[in-house]
C-alpha cells in the first residue's frame, strides 16, 4: 500500500479475542484509519483453542452488526500465515501474558517463539510492503525477532509500539501548561517500552514557538513527568484491576495512521536502527520520527542530546542488548 492511493486494504490482526484486540478492531473499521474512500479486507487472528476460536466468531458477529461501510471482507485464522495473506498492515497485538513467577526473561523466550513464527509468515505471504506494528510485550525486541526472521521483507517493514507513552507524555504535558494536546509538539520518547524509556522534552514547542522547558520546572520534569510516563501501565492496572487497552489500541491507531497518511510534527516509532544517535544497528528503539510518501520513516537528526537525556538512553541501549542477547538462539 502507499498512502491511501489503494482502494481496499487488507489488515490483520493478532489477539483478536484480546482487550487491545477487542478495543482496535471497530476503531480499524470507523474509516478513520485509512479515511472514507478506503474499504477494508480484515482478517482476524487469534491461537487454535476450541474457545478462542468461539471467541474469534463472537468478534466476527459484532463486527458483522456494526455494519460498518468501510468492511470489505472479514475473515477468521488460527494460522499466522494465512492471517497474514497479502496483509498490507498488521497489527501483532497477540503475546503470551507474563505468569506468577515468570522472569522477564522466560516471557521473553515464550513470545520470542511467536515471533519468530509469525516474522516468517509475513515473509511468506504479506505484501512487501505491509507496515508491521508491534504491540505484544516486550514489543522492541519482538519487533526486532519478527523483523529477523523475515529475511525478504525491509526492516523498515518493522515498528514497535512506542506511541502509547508518547501520547502519555503529552498528556501529562497538556495537563500541566493547561493547553490542548495539538498545542504540544516535538516531543519523543526514545529507547524500549519499558521503565527504562526516555521522555524528552528538550525540544517540545508550545504553539509551534515557545519552548516547552522554559514554561517548566526541571525538577517536575525529572521527578513527575519522566517517572509518571514510565510507571502509568502499572498505575492503570492498579486502578482498573486490568490493563490498558482503550488507549493500547487507540495508540496503535494513531501509529498507523501517521505512517500511511504521515505525520503533522514529530511522533515516536520503536524502529529498527540504522546507527542513528550511535544506536546500534538493527535495535528496534523509540525515535522521534517523522513519516511521509505513504509510508517513509525518517528519524529526526541532527537534535542536540544533553548528558542527562545521553545516560538514560545509554540503559535503555543495554536493557535492548540484554534482550537481544537472552533471544539470539531463537534467530539464528
Ligand atoms: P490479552 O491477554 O487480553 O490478549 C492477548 C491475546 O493474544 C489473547 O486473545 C491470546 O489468545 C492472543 N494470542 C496469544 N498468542 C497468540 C498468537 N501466537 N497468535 C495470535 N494471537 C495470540 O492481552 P492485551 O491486554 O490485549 O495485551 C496484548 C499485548 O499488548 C500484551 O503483550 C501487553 O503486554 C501488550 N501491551 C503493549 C503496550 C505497548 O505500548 N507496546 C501497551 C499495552 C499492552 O500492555
Amino acid at each position: 500500500m502507499s498512502g491511501t492511493d489503494k482502494k481496499i486494504v487488507t489488515v490483520s490482526v493478532t489477539g483478536a479475542t484480546g482487550h487491545i484486540g477487542y478495543a482496535i478492531l471497530f476503531r480499524i473499521l470507523s474509516g478513520n484509519l485509512f479515511g472514507k474512500d478506503i474499504k477494508v479486507n480484515l482478517q482476524i487472528i487469534d491461537i487454535n483453542d476450541e474457545k478462542i476460536k468461539a471467541a474469534l466468531s463472537g468478534v466476527a458477529m459484532e463486527i458483522e452488526d456494526s455494519a460498518f461501510p468501510a468492511l470489505n471482507n472479514l475473515s477468521i485464522h488460527t494460522d499466522p500465515t494465512s492471517g497474514f495473506n497479502k496483509a498490507d498492515v498488521a497489527f501483532l497485538i497477540g503475546a503470551r501474558p507474563r505468569g506468577p513467577g515468570m522472569e522477564r526473561k522466560d516471557l521473553l523466550l515464550a513470545n520470542g517463539k511467536i515471533f519468530v513464527a509469525q516474522g516468517k509468515a509475513l515473509n511468506e505471504s504479506a505484501s512487501r510492503d505491509v507496515k508491521v506494528l508491534v504491540v505484544g510485550n516486550p514489543a522492541n525486541t519482538n519487533a526486532y525477532i519478527a523483523m529477523k526472521s523475515a529475511p525478504d521483507l525491509k526492516k523498515r517493514n518493522f515498528s514497535a509500539m512506542m506511541r502509547l507513552d508518547h501520547n502519555r507524555a503529552v498528556a501529562q504535558l497538556s495537563k500541566k501548561l493547561r493547553c490542548s494536546v495539538e498545542k504540544i509538539s516535538q516531543i519523543c520518547v526514545w529507547g524500549n517500552h519499558s521503565p527504562t524509556m526516555v521522555v524528552d522534552v528538550n525540544n517540545a514547542l508550545l504553539n509551534d514557538s515557545e519552548r516547552v522547558i522554559d514554561q517548566l520546572d526541571p525538577d517536575w520534569i525529572s521527578e513527575n513527568l519522566m517517572p509518571n510516563v514510565a510507571k502509568r501501565g502499572a498505575a492503570i492496572i492498579k486502578q482498573r484491576g486490568l490493563s490498558s487497552a482503550a488507549s493500547a489500541a487507540s495508540a496503535a491507531v494513531d501509529h498507523m495512521h501517521d505512517w500511511v497518511n504521515g505525520t503533522q510534527s514529530w511522533t515516536t516509532m520503536g524502529i529498527p536502527s540504522y546507527g542513528e544517535y550511535g544506536i546500534p544497528e538493527d535495535l528496534v528503539f523509540g525515535f522521534p520520527t517523522t513519516c511521509h510518501n505513504g509510508g517513509d520513516i525518517s528519524v529526526v537528526n541532527n537534535l542536540v542530546l544533553d548528558k542527562v537525556i545521553k545516560e538514560k538512553i545509554k540503559l535503555s541501549v543495554d536493557e535492548l542488548i540484554q534482550e537481544k542477547e537472552n533471544v539470539a538462539d531463537l534467530i539464528s
